[in-house]
C-alpha cells in the first residue's frame, strides 16, 4: 500500500493536557508516529513518500477562512500579549452568549475551541498543514488510480469542525481528502469513521449534504468524548437527511457488537454506491487504549480491514487516534493487512 508521512508533525507537541483537572503530557504525541513507523517497516511495508506542498484552496473548502488565519496568526498573538504558557482558553461562548468574533486573542481562542484538552503551541500551525498535506497527497494517489492509500496523519483531524478545534484535532484531514475527490469528480464520497471517539467535525461538516455519506462506529456520547454529538437520531438534515449513520456504543463493547455495527455500517455505504470510500481511522477502540472504553483485540483490527476490502472500493486511509502506543503500530498496520491481504 502506498503510505504518505510527513516528519513536520513533530511541529506540533504541547507540553500540557487538560485531564484529570491536571496538565498532563498529551496523549496524542509525536511517538505515536515512531510506533506506527516501526511496524510498517517489520512488515516491509515501506512504499512511504512525503507530501506534496499543500494546496490551500482545498483546506478552504472545508474550513472557515477567519478559523484559518486565527489557526495562522495564534502563537505570534500569544506572545506578543506576554503570555508565557500554550495556548488555551479561559471563556468559551457557550448558551446564552453572544456568538461575536472578539478582536483580543483570549477571545478568539474561546471562540474558535471546542474542548480545552487540546493546547496550541508554536509549531501547530505548520503541523497542522503538513498533516493536511499528507491526506490531499494520498487522496490524490486514490484518486489517480492506487487503489487504496494511507495517509499517516499527525495531528488527527475527525474532531475539527469547519471553524472550531479540539480533541487534538485543528484541520479534519478525512473532510479535506473527501471534499477533494469530490471536488476531482466522483460523484458521491462515503467516510467510514471507525476511530473510538465520534467524528462530530466531520459530522457537522457534510451534516446537511447528500453527496458525502458519514457513518461512525462509537463510544456512545453520554458515556465518552465529545460528549455533545454522536447520538443515533443525528440523521442529517435538509438534503443530507439519510446520509448521516451513527452506532454509538456502550462500555465494554467488544468485537461482537462493534464488528456487526461495521457489517451494517459497510451495507449502508455499499447500498449509497460511492466513488471512494475515506476510513478515518483511528485504533482507540482497542482493549488496552487508557483513555477509550471498547474491548477491541489486535486480530480483530485485521478482521475490520478485511470487512472494509470487501466492499472493492477505492479507499483512502487517514490516521486518527490511538494511545495506546505500545500497540498503535501493530493495531494500524492490522487493518491495512487486513484490507490488503483479504
Ligand atoms: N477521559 C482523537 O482520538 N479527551 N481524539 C478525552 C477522556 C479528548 C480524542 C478524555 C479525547 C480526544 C482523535
Ligand atoms: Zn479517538
Amino acid at each position: 500500500m502506498r503510505i504518505v508521512f510527513s516528519e513536520d508533525h513533530r511541529k506540533h507537541f504541547a507540553q500540557g493536557e487538560v485531564y484529570g483537572g491536571e496538565l498532563v503530557t498529551p496523549f496524542e504525541r509525536p511517538s505515536r508516529m515512531e510506533y506506527i513507523l516501526r511496524e510498517l517497516k517489520r512488515r516491509k511495508m515501506t512504499d512511504i513518500v512525503p507530501p506534496a506542498r499543500l494546496d490551500m484552496k482545498a483546506v478552504k473548502r472545508v474550513h472557515d477562512a477567519g478559523f484559518l488565519d486565527f489557526l495562522r496568526t495564534a502563537w505570534d498573538e500569544w506572545q506578543k500579549a506576554g503570555y508565557r504558557g500554550e495556548i488555551l482558553p479561559t471563556a468559551i461562548p457557550n448558551r446564552s452568549l453572544q456568538q461575536r468574533i472578539p478582536r483580543w486573542i483570549d477571545g478568539k481562542v474561546g471562540y474558535y475551541i471546542h474542548s480545552v484538552e487540546t493546547a496550541i503551541t508554536a509549531g501547530t500551525w505548520e503541523a497542522a498543514c503538513a498533516s493536511a498535506a499528507v491526506a490531499l497527497t494520498a487522496q490524490r494517489l486514490v484518486a489517480g488510480g492506487a487503489g487504496a492509500a494511507f495517509a499517516l496523519c499527525r495531528p488527527p483531524g475527525h474532531h475539527a469542525h469547519d471553524d472550531l478545534y479540539g480533541g487534538y484535532c485543528f484541520l479534519n484531514n478525512a473532510a479535506i481528502a473527501a471534499q477533494a475527490f469530490r471536488d476531482q469528480g466522483a460523484a458521491r464520497v462515503a467516510i467510514l469513521d471507525v476511530d473510538f471517539h465520534h467524528g462530530n467535525g466531520t459530522q457537522d461538516i457534510f451534516y446537511d449534504r447528500a453527496d458525502v455519506l458519514f457513518c461512525s462506529l462509537h463510544g456512545n456520547p453520554e458515556d465518552c468524548y465529545p460528549h455533545f454529538l454522536g447520538y443515533k437520531d443525528e440523521t442529517g438534515k435538509g438534503k443530507g437527511e439519510g446520509f448521516n449513520v451513527n452506532y454509538p456504543m456502550g462500555p465494554g463493547t467488544g468485537f461482537d457488537t462493534w464488528g456487526s455495527a461495521l457489517r451494517k455500517a459497510l451495507a449502508r455505504i455499499k447500498a449509497y454506491k460511492p466513488d471512494a470510500l475515506v476510513v478515518s481511522l483511528g485504533v482507540d477502540a482497542f482493549k488496552d487504549d487508557p483513555i477509550s472504553f471498547f474491548k477491541l483485540t489486535s486480530a480483530d483490527f485485521t478482521r475490520a480491514g478485511e470487512a472494509i476490502a470487501r466492499l472493492r472500493l477505492p479507499t483512502l486511509f487517514v490516521m486518527e487516534g490511538g494511545y495506546a502506543i505500545e500497540a498503535i503500530g501493530v493495531n494500524t498496520v492490522n487493518v491495512l493487512e487486513g484490507f490488503e491481504n483479504a
